[in-house]
């Protein structure tokens, strides 16, 4: 038996990455009948047909993760990347998908394209959510800067790009591999929808590392059971937590509050204070 991971499934039929290049595979008919279909990101065994070419999904290993927009298993981290400029950033989307990921305990990865277009901008980016502890690169396809450093954070891993059109996430993936010739430039918004209706995700093998073509997340919101958790999915209030005079302390009216107190003095960012706020309003119940 060989090991492979499915890159893509169209009609029965999947393209499993293996040691030896990618082999087309059909499943196993007992696999067939399974409710859990085979997913994209899904570790697999197969074996050879009888023509040694192509091959068959025998097993399907346990999934670490399971996302569902887009449906791909074993995701490991969210790339979210925005532009330095054009468009300029929207930091409560930013925090709004860096907030979904770490509700669904994946790591995330922070990219700013086209740092060409305002360097010192770029870097004040960088660290304020460094400081968070995000790990953030500039990059910019024009002038060929931070695409190592980006390829260094997606090897051996699998990974799921978020952020707005027009950031340069296709052109960024076309700069790690020539070879992928992705679509790039502004599409309409009538393109998009068509084009997100015929399109099934698949993962693309860039260097060491897997990345989904399809961006997901950015349209995600949260569900009124999310108000208690939201605090957790802000990294940089888990010093100041405890020491909430109130248990269950939702940092917001509460007095005595540690974490209120270090957006006072600094230590946490009013803006990220505020998106916390924003996002609490959001999942708070609706009576
Ligand atoms: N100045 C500059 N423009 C870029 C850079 N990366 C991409 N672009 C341009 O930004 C536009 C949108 O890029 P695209 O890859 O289609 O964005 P996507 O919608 O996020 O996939 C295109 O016109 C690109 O040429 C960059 O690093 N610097
Ligand atoms: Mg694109
Ligand atoms: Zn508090």
């Amino acid at each position: 038996m060989e090991s492979g991971i499915i890159l893509k499934g169209i009609g029965g039929t999947y393209d499993v990455q293996t040691e030896s290049g990618v082999i087309s595979c059909r499943l196993r008919g007992r696999l067939r009948l399974r409710d859990d279909r085979v997913l994209v990101g899904d570790r697999v065994e197969i074996s050879r047909e009888p023509n040694g070419e192509t091959g068959v999904v025998e097993t399907i290993l346990p999934r670490t993760k399971e996302l569902l927009r887009p449906a791909i298993a074993n995701v490991d981290q969210v790339v979210v990347v925005f532009a330095v400029q054009n468009p300029i950033p929207n930091f409560l989307l930013l925090d709004r998908i860096l907030v979904q990921a770490e509700l669904l305990e994946l790591s995330c990865v922070v990219v700013f394209n086209k740092g060409d277009l305002d360097p010192r901008a770029a870097s004040e980016y960088q660290d304020f959510y460094e400081k968070i502890s995000y790990p953030t690169v500039i990059t910019s396809v024009v002038k060929d800067e931070g695409l190592d450093a980006l390829k260094g954070l997606l090897k051996g891993k699998i990974s799921t790009l978020a952020g707005p059109s027009g950031v340069g996430k296709s052109s960024l993936l076309n700069a790690l591999d020539p070879n992928l010739d992705l679509e790039t430039g502004q599409v309409s918004a009538k393109a998009q929808r068509g084009r997100h209706t015929t399109r099934s995700v698949q993962l693309l093998l860039l260097g060491d590392g897997y990345v989904a073509d399809t961006p997901g997340f950015s349209k995600l919101s949260l569900g009124p059971d999310q108000q208690r958790d939201l605090q957790f999915a802000f990294p940089e209030f888990g010093p100041h937590i405890d020491g909430c005079q109130f248990r269950g302390c939702l940092h917001h009216h509460e007095p005595r509050c540690q974490v209120k107190d270090a957006v006072q003095a600094g230590a946490i960012s009013a803006r990220r204070y505020e998106h916390y706020l924003v996002l609490l309003a959001e999942a708070a119940p609706k009576y």
